[in-house]
């Protein structure tokens, strides 16, 4: 709960359709502060009112014009009636004015908030609820891509700099490393010697995009299973939120990403990380998904990458836990000590089950070309 002004105070800051009934934490990011706003008279939330964490976004004014560009673009395709929806349902969050007439509203203490719509009957997970749900999500992540394929990079701004950079997180993890105190653990053991053991494959996404094999484009950053919005009685994919990393980087990241949250059965949050499992069925399905609204724009050397992107991403933020908890935890919110370390395990365990099964992981990519 931030101090000085009251939630109340600070959502009544912006052009709200009637008084503030309630103001209550939206779901568990790990940067952002995120609340559900509901209105007199709304049995249901109405409002996201979020303050971006400016120790991550230090120009938080380009997260807005990111934003702006993004759902002028989307919104006018959706206008237009974008022909790979075939009728479904679409949503983008509306961006709500400040009442001075501003995008966001600044607080005294620097403070950085904004407020847009809540998607109405959506819902979202935390683990994936079967193979119907899991094509569902491949099928919004692709659609997201497709709807924002011809919005060009050149306009966004880099909003977070080295995000999904995997060579400059390891970077990182040498620095921080080289500066903390040798900890008797043998859990950092195991983490440090699965880390120097993949050194060697880190910079593939970056090699590929560095001599042109794969182009950057506009990206969501975080489409991880929370973020996909399911509308309640159809059950379908109508909405991807958490805008704030959408940026021009390489849709292999967020393919790693989504495939990473979703195919973990157990969450990236799980106590029992020796039980974490790559799960191919629900890759699968979700990979089938995406290709139905993706696969027109894809190309051959897109499909080429997809098994190292798969395998980089989760290894990626496992790196980024870990370092996290060398360096002190400056970066994702914690409950526990341990937590970064812990999470960080579940993802190297993650990315071992993905070594595990490379083979049946390729097969399912070249079932899609
Ligand atoms: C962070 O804040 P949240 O939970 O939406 C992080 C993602 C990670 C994710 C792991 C800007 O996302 O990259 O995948 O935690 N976002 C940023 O849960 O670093
Ligand atoms: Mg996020």
């Amino acid at each position: 709960m931030p101090e000085g002004l009251s939630l109340a105070e600070i959502a009544a800051q912006f052009l709200l359709d009637g008084p503030v009934a309630a103001i209550d934490p939206l779901g568990n990011g790990q940067v952002n502060d995120t609340y559900r706003v509901r209105l007199e008279g709304s049995e249901a939330p109405c409002f996201v009112l979020q303050r971006l964490n400016t120790q991550v976004f230090p120009q938080p004014e380009l997260v807005m014009g990111n934003l702006l560009l993004f759902s002028a673009h989307v919104e006018r395709r959706l206008r237009q009636g974008f022909p790979g929806l075939r009728g479904r349902r679409w949503e983008v969050p509306r961006i709500v004015p400040a009442r001075h007439g501003t995008q966001s509203w600044l607080e005294a203490d620097g403070s950085f908030w904004r407020l847009v719509s809540f998607v109405a009957d959506s819902e979202s997970f935390e683990t994936i609820g079967g193979l119907a749900q899991a094509r569902e999500v491949g099928l919004g992540l692709g659609l997201f891509h497709a709807l924002i394929s011809d919005l060009p990079v050149e306009g966004l701004a880099d909003t977070l700099v080295g995000f999904h950079i995997t060579p400059t997180y390891l970077e990182q993890y040498h620095a921080v490393l080289g500066t903390g105190p040798i900890r008797d653990d043998p859990d950092v053991a195991f983490c440090q010697a699965f880390v120097a053991e993949r050194e060697w494959g880190v910079a593939v996404l970056e090699e590929a995009k560095a001599r042109g094999d794969l182009p950057l484009r506009p990206i969501h950053g975080d489409p991880k299973i929370n973020n996909m919005l399911m509308d309640v009685t159809s059950g379908e994919a109508i909405a991807l939120v958490d805008l704030d990393t959408v940026k021009p980087g390489l849709v292999h990241y967020d393919i790693g990403d989504c495939l990473r949250s979703c195919c973990n059965p157990l969450g990236e949050e799980t106590s029992d990380w020796s039980a974490v499992r790559f799960d191919p069925q629900l890759c699968k399905a979700i990979l089938q998904g995406y290709v139905t609204a993706a696969g027109g724009f894809l190309t051959p050397n897109d499909y080429d990458y997809l098994y190292a992107a798969i395998r980089l991403i989760p290894f990626e933020l496992g790196l980024r836990f870990f370092c996290d908890y060398l360096g002190g935890n400056p970066y994702f919110k914690t409950r526990y000590p341990r937590h970064n370390l812990d999470r960080a395990l579940v993802q190297f365990r993650l990315t071992a089950s993905i070594e595990e099964q490379e083979t049946a992981i390729r097969s399912i990519i070249d079932g899609l070309r």
